[in-house]
């Protein structure tokens, strides 16, 4: 049988691209602030480490609190119990499923907002029609590090007395109309995931400039304990370790530097697969500040002679290892497709947008080269879609 490998049966990479290799900064720094860990014997529970990251964090984006945090998702749930949501919550279902769980597990009803076409974030004029008595709050999700229509979303809050707050995992190191992400809505959380574009091996983060609910998070993400056996609020176990946040701030030390490596690999690949039918990268506005972390390609299957399923197995039998992110969407992985069997039906930009996206390798791990080879992979493939869907037809029986 003939493999999808079409260059003579052997992956054109020798090794697996991946997307989401983590970037790393200078690693003798990282060994520096280890040495000091080791010796201070700190290791946890809001060392010095910690509050100086928190304090960058707070420098960079302009925000007056950050609140570090083990993981985003527990950033998210422990956001989504300061605000005191309940009931039913807005939220999209194009996202990491970690947005909608981190509802869901406090038994907090994701109510799926659809997305629009063209930013990929939440449609600000679907809310009106998802409200409900029981409503009560909205997380958005600037998905690509592109934020989602703040204005309108925050304004539909107000008029609803609903609290708004956003999943900005992708966000980190973006603005929006001038002011950096952080800033808006109750409150940001960051992820700063050894996939993201801030790593911290595991690590997140709530930002917000209200000093009532900085309070709350901080004692919620240390099991509510404001001082020696003084427990004055329910809490959990949510904090940063010293290790994490060394690698976060070895990180922040060359994120200027990631930037302009991200932005050239973006550069790269648009001018690469420039031209081809059916074929758009996701774009970045120049106005604003953009981490340009995610290389998102829409395959448009109405114009391009393959699909997206069909390119990335091809991409996978040469090695490069593309990602259909958020597919299939969150309302059709359990426990909403369950819960909500007919939730498509309200989501149709969603169901389109997540059998179109592939999200393409970048990062310090690729060479110009690497991006040359995988455009050309596309290329090729495209060129002999014919073949391509008759092995995959072969594969299939
Ligand atoms: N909200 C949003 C919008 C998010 O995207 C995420 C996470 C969250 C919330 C939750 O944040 P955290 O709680 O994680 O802080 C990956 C990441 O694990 C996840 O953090 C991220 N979003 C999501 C978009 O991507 P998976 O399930 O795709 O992970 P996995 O294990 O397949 O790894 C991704 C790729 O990265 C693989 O190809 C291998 C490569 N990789 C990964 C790690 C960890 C490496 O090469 N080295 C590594 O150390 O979720």
């Amino acid at each position: 049988m003939q493999t999808l490998a079409l260059n003579g049966g052997q992956p054109r990479f020798s090794q697996p691209l991946h997307v989401g290799r983590p970037n790393l900064g200078d690693t003798r720094r990282l060994f520096e602030r280890l040495e000091g860990i080791m010796e201070r014997r700190w290791l946890t529970n809001d060392g010095p480490v910690v509050g100086e990251f928190e304090r960058r964090i707070c420098e960079i984006t302009g925000v007056k609190h950050c609140v570090t945090m083990c993981n985003a998702t527990v950033a998210l749930e422990i956001a989504i119990r300061a605000l005191d949501f309940r009931g039913e919550v807005i939220v999209p279902s194009y996202t990491f499923v970690a947005t909608d769980h981190a509802l869901q597990w406090q038994e907090i009803t994701p109510v799926f907002a659809d997305i629009e076409l063209n930013t990929l974030n939440m449609d600000p004029r679907c809310l009106e029609r998802l409200i409900t008595p029981r409503t009560t709050g909205i997380v958005g999700v600037h998905v690509w590090g592109r934020p989602c229509n703040t204005r309108a979303i925050e304004e539909f809050g107000r008029q609803h007395g609903l609290k708004v707050m956003y999943d900005a995992a992708h966000a980190f190191g973006c603005s929006h109309e001038t002011r950096m992400i952080g800033n808006f809505g109750e409150c940001e959380v960051l992820s700063f995931h050894a996939t993201k574009f801030l790593n911290s091996f595991e690590g997140g983060a709530i930002v917000t400039n209200n000093d009532d609910l900085a309070n709350k998070v901080r004692l919620m993400r240390n099991f509510g304990f404001a001082g020696y056996d003084r427990v004055i609020y329910l809490g959990t176990n949510g904090k940063m370790t010293e290790v994490c946040a060394a690698m976060g701030l070895t990180s922040l030390e060359s994120l200027d530097e990631l930037i302009r490596l991200n932005r050239g690999n973006y550069a790269e690949y648009q001018a690469r697969l420039q031209g081809i039918p059916g074929i758009s990268l996701v774009d970045y506005t120049t106005n604003e500040k953009r981490n340009y972390h995610y290389i998102v390609a829409q395959v448009d299957a109405s114009v391009c002679p393959l699909n997206r399923d069909e390119l990335v197995e091809v991409l996978h039998a040469e090695n490069v290892l593309a990602r259909k992110y958020f597919w299939p969407g969150c309302h059709r992985m359990q426990p909403y497709k369950a819960l909500f069997p007919n939730a498509h039906l309200m989501l149709p930009n969603t169901e389109l947008r997540a059998a179109q996206v592939m999200v393409l390798p970048t990062g310090q791990s690729i060479s110009k080269n690497n991006i040359a080879t995988i455009s050309e992979i596309i290329r090729s493939a495209l060129s002999q879609a014919e073949k391509v869907k008759r092995i995959l037809s072969q594969k299939a029986t």
